[in-house]
């Protein structure tokens, strides 16, 4: 009877979440678990590939597993877990990386922006990173991944990495495939609307953070860089007025249509506040349920210990078979 599809999506503990993250990936997260059979994780392996503070790590990715929670994630309906619990990810990269090619990671668009941006620490980790994530969507034979549009080249290569593994060691991996929201996908920065609203941006007028208050975040939308024009409508080269307009569609389930026809003869002034109340009130309970759930620390462990007990109990089958296919058991 279970014969549910197997959704798995990971997320970083690089800080608090973005709206980007929460529009792009997290929340579609949230309304897949009733149909799909999903995991979800906290993936501080792959955050290490940028410099941490081993304190300040150790602390977000337990308030990222709290945020999880918050966002409506039930780990009594998905597994909810933190990379490094499960030993298996580390085991399974080693193997894929002898399966991927040097040419393919160099064509990665993430590693060219993430090395432009620390060129005093391009690590090899940071390069090879997309085959840990291949690896950590891979060990759960996963056939979606929901990500935001940034992912879609990593995805491709996981489904390249499996195919040549299969067809080099015999069948053995599902070949997953995106799974990308129709609104949203792509959230932009603020300040910025040509580059993606990222939690790592030194702007924090670029960002709008979760669990920011009403205030702040109205604040932040009214300073958003928008354009000359004055009338609210979707249209090229107004960067910014759309990446409003996608933001409120997302969050109100309205299309651009009834966006304009809500603001016609108004202000871009008005818009963007309507957008930071919208935002702010939809982000409220998130809010006070984040605060809930990061002051109970035992209820936090006691759910990411049976999370990561669950994965690994998935994940070492499909390990101990990649092992047996190549030769090392
Ligand atoms: P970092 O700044 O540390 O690279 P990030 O904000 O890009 O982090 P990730 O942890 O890499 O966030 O991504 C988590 C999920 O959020 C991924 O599925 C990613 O595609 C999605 N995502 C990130 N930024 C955006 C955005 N601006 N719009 C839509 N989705 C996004
Ligand atoms: N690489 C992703 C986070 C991530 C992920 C994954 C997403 C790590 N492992 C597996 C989907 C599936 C990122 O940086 N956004």
């Amino acid at each position: 009877m279970e014969n549910k599809k197997r959704i798995l999506s990971g997320i970083q503990p690089t800080g608090t979440f973005t709206l980007g993250n929460y529009i792009g990936a997290v929340r579609n997260w949230t309304k897949l678990q009733e149909e799909y059979d999903c995991i979800y994780m906290i993936a501080n392996m792959h955050a290490i590939t940028v410099r941490q503070d081993p304190a300040a790590l150790r602390k977000n990715t337990s308030n990222a597993y709290a945020l999880l929670l918050a966002c409506g994630i039930d780990p009594e309906k998905s597994i909810a877990f933190i990379q490094s619990h499960n030993r298996c990810h580390a085991e399974l990269n080693w193997v894929l990386a002898c399966s991927t090619q040097f040419g393919e990671l160099s064509r990665m668009t993430q590693f060219k922006a993430k090395s432009e941006k620390h060129p005093d620490d391009i690590n090899a980790g940071l390069f090879t990173y997309p085959v840990l994530m291949a690896g950590d969507i891979l060990l759960y034979q996963s056939d979606l991944v929901p990500v935001g549009a940034d992912q879609k080249q990593h995805l491709e290569l996981t489904r390249d990495i499996a195919q040549r593994f299969n067809q080099k060691y015999g069948e053995l991996f599902t070949i997953p495939e995106p799974y990308i929201g129709e609104t949203g996908a792509r959230v932009m920065s603020l300040q910025d609307p040509l580059s993606k609203m990222s939690k790592s941006d030194d702007n924090p007028n670029a960002c709008i953070f979760i669990l920011e208050d009403k205030d702040t975040i109205i604040r932040k939308f009214r300073r958003a860089v928008t354009d000359s024009d004055t009338c609210v409508r979707f249209a090229e080269g107004k960067d910014g007025i759309n990446n409003l307009m996608t933001i409120y569609s997302a969050i109100t389930g309205k299309t651009m249509d009834e966006i304009e026809r809500e603001f016609d003869g108004k202000g871009y002034g008005d818009f963007k506040t309507a957008v930071g109340e919208t935002v702010a009130d939809h982000l409220a309970p998130v809010r006070d349920r984040f605060a809930e759930f990061s002051a109970d620390k035992a209820y936090l462990e006691k759910c990411w210990t049976e999370g990561a007990q669950k994965a690994e109990s998935i994940a070492r089958r499909t390990l101990s078979k990649a092992y047996r296919k190549v030769g090392l058991a």
